[in-house]
């Protein structure tokens, strides 16, 4: 029997072995992100090293989240002089020692 790549280890056994469900990722603390055949903990990510392959790890890693935190920018981004959040809040604060808030 061959199944979709989709549905192993999507919870729902469609083996009938329930091979599909057998051997799969669960995630655990030092296993929170899942990169090809790596295995990440969160912490690894956006530490600003590549611990994946394919540096999924290290993507989207803005610097700075805008104050409504649908937007994440890169630092180069904020205090330029053109507001890049919607709310404007990545040109407030420029005068403060430390206007760069981290992500996450
Ligand atoms: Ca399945
Ligand atoms: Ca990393
Ligand atoms: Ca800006």
């Amino acid at each position: 029997m061959c199944i979709p790549a989709a549905e192993v280890c999507d919870g729902k056994p469609q083996c009938q072995d329930q091979s599909d469900e057998r051997d799969c990722w669960i995630k655990t603390k030092s296993c929170e992100h899942r990169c090809g055949k790596r295995c990440i903990p969160n912490t690894f990510l956006c530490d600003g090293e590549k611990d994946c392959l394919d540096g999924s790890d290290e993507a989207g890693c803005g610097d700075f989240m805008c104050s409504d935190r649908r937007m994440c920018l890169p630092k180069s981004e904020v205090c330029d002089g053109r507001a890049h959040c919607p709310d404007g809040s990545d040109e407030m604060q420029c005068q403060s020692e430390d206007p760069i808030a981290p992500c996450n």
